[in-house]
């Protein structure tokens, strides 16, 4: 064992924490690791993409889509910057990924010699990305290391970590045997706030939920306290299919707002609910009730009159011990919710285009099926009105919208989900930054499926300057290759859908193609706009 070098430790460390796979990319800085992987290649695979950005994003699809640590490793200098846009993704979406940054010569870090891929101050920039970062300084730290920087991505807010190592260091020896997975424990029930919250909303005639991406592993205990209060649940975007769409109290963003106008308590569960705050207004008449692992987070934008911390799912199950206790005689809302349903379901007529290639979609996608959301045109339709009907189902990019994360992190989705179908939807702006990964896809067998929307245009900045800007267009009209020769090229499968109907048909032919990934091109021309359902005045305050 005392033979066992700094890499050795570290992938025999990520195994025993139960990461299978490493996305990554290679060179000099990480060789070692390198051989290490193929030395252990029974226990751990690799996936190398052809642009450090999709090792971050695969990576961080594949967290998002298990809810279990996933990995990526890069050179440092222009790897790290490479992977960016995903790490601040993964921060941003609190998902658990691990980095594996490559350092120049451990002797020289820090005076500005200028080796290959050296950056100013390295961990600095990885510090302002991530809240758990550490460079490995001897061989014997490493296994201990991986251990807290997996812990640290599960403590409290989830998120990713990052472990830089020299490229001197991963070929050293004195590693040791990896350490067990830790149990993270998160703080005990506060039984005075669960009691206080469970009189709240017990006594509230028109209470509601509010979903984050913190809810998505509270599905259950969500759906039984809707239940038992007759609460509308909100949960758009990285909240959605917290409460499955079919039921009556599942509402969608604009219908959540009217109902944020008339509600006299509210509870939020692992979200900012920032358009509620930033937008909707709110006042005294109205008590929030805030459940969020991250203490900081319920001080940033209003005070809660109850605040829970800790992770979503034991603190619901217990607020659902103690409720019944204080709970109001409560009449079935689900005729009122339909009612309602059914008015803005008339207003979402105006998104019809884009509404028709999603019921294409849904018919096809089954209900376990992943849906991987982008910035487009049919992107901000699906986030309104897309039905949702299972947690961890619909991955939509959280406040980044980073145009690009779609392909490369469905494939990551789907390589860590090969036994659902997975769908990415993008625009063919959004496509061309990671289309690239096609290769990876073909290389590697993941049958993902992506469908382009193609307008020629960055629409939706084009639509923006056709009605705000006069029609001075600049910087939107774009100049595509052709979508199916491009896709074939790579030895992807490739169809052109000119309607829904036709959607619905190479849909079913592509989920069903095992080892080889497709194209869909879907032409298309400007779609009306989703703003007036998006960006809504204030209800209330
Ligand atoms: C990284 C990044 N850069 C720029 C933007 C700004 N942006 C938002 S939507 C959009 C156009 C998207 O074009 P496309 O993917 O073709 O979708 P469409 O609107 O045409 O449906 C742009 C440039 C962004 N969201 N993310
Ligand atoms: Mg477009």
């Amino acid at each position: 064992m005392d033979k066992m070098t700094t890499a050795e430790a570290i992938v025999a460390s990520l195994i025993a924490h139960g990461i299978k796979t490493l996305y990554a990319l290679p060179g000099v800085h990480n060789d070692h690791l390198f051989d290490a992987l193929y030395r252990a290649s029974d226990r751990i695979g690799v996936i190398h993409p052809r642009h450090e950005q999709g090792a971050g994003y695969m990576a961080l699809g594949a967290a998002l889509a298990t809810g279990r640590p996933a990995a990526y490793a890069v050179v440092p200098g222009p790897g790290l910057l490479n992977t960016g846009a995903a790490l601040l993704t993964a921060y941003t979406m609190n998902a658990p990924v691990l980095g594996l940054i490559g350092q120049i010569p451990d002797a020289d870090i820090g005076r500005g010699l200028g080796h290959l891929h050296e950056i100013r101050d390295q961990a600095g920039v990885i510090a302002r990305l991530v809240d758990f970062s550490v460079r490995v300084k001897a061989p014997a730290e490493a296994s201990r290391l991986v251990a807290q920087a997996v812990a640290a991505m599960f403590s409290g807010r989830r998120g990713p970590a990052v472990l830089e190592c020299a490229i001197d260091m991963w070929g050293r020896p004195g590693g040791s045997p990896p350490l067990a997975p830790g149990t993270v424990h998160g703080p005990d029930l506060d039984e005075d706030a669960i009691a206080a919250a469970a009189k709240k909303l017990g006594a509230a005639k028109r209470p509601m939920i509010i979903c984050g991406g913190g809810a998505q592993d509270a599905s259950v205990e969500v759906t039984a306290l809707s239940a038992m209060l007759q609460a509308p649940v909100l949960g758009y975007r990285r909240g959605r299919g917290v409460l499955d769409s079919r039921d009556p109290l599942s509402v969608t963003l604009p219908l959540g707002r009217e109902l944020w106008g008339e509600a006299d308590a509210v509870l939020g569960v692992g979200t900012r609910m920032f358009y509620p705050f930033r937008h909707w207004g709110i006042d005294d008449d109205l008590t929030v009730i805030r459940i969020d692992s991250d203490p900081e987070e319920l001080a940033r934008s209003h005070r809660p009159a109850v605040s829970l911390i800790g992770d979503a799912a034991p603190i619901l199950r217990r607020l659902l011990d103690v409720l019944p206790h204080h709970n109001a005689r409560r009449r079935s809302r689900a005729d009122d919710m339909r009612q309602r349903h059914a008015r803005w379901n008339a207003r979402f007529e105006k998104l019809a285009p884009q509404r028709a290639f999603l019921d294409a979609i849904r018919a096809v996608l089954p209900e376990d099926g992943i849906f991987v959301d982008e910035v487009t045109q049919i992107g901000f339709a699906a986030r309104l009105t897309f039905p949702v009907y299972r947690p961890r189902t619909f991955l939509s990019p959280g406040y980044q919208d980073n145009l690009g994360w779609g392909y490369a992190t469905a494939l990551g989705v789907k390589h860590a989900r090969p036994d659902v179908p997975v769908l990415a939807i993008s625009g063919d702006g959004g496509f061309m930054y990671t289309a690239n990964e096609l290769a990876t896809a073909v290389c590697h067998r993941i049958p993902l499926v992506a469908v382009v929307f193609n307008d020629g245009a960055f629409g939706n900045v084009r639509r923006i300057q056709a009605e705000q800007y006069g029609n001075r267009l600049i910087a939107c009209d774009l100049a595509n290759p052709d979508f199916l020769r491009f896709a074939k090229s790579f030895g992807a499968a490739a169809e052109r859908a000119k309607d829904p109907t036709a959607l619905r048909a190479a849909l079913k032919r592509s989920l069903a193609r095992r080892g080889v990934p497709t194209v869909i091109e879907v032409p298309v021309g400007a779609m009306p706009s989703p703003w007036e359902f998006i960006h809504m005045p204030k209800a209330r305050g």
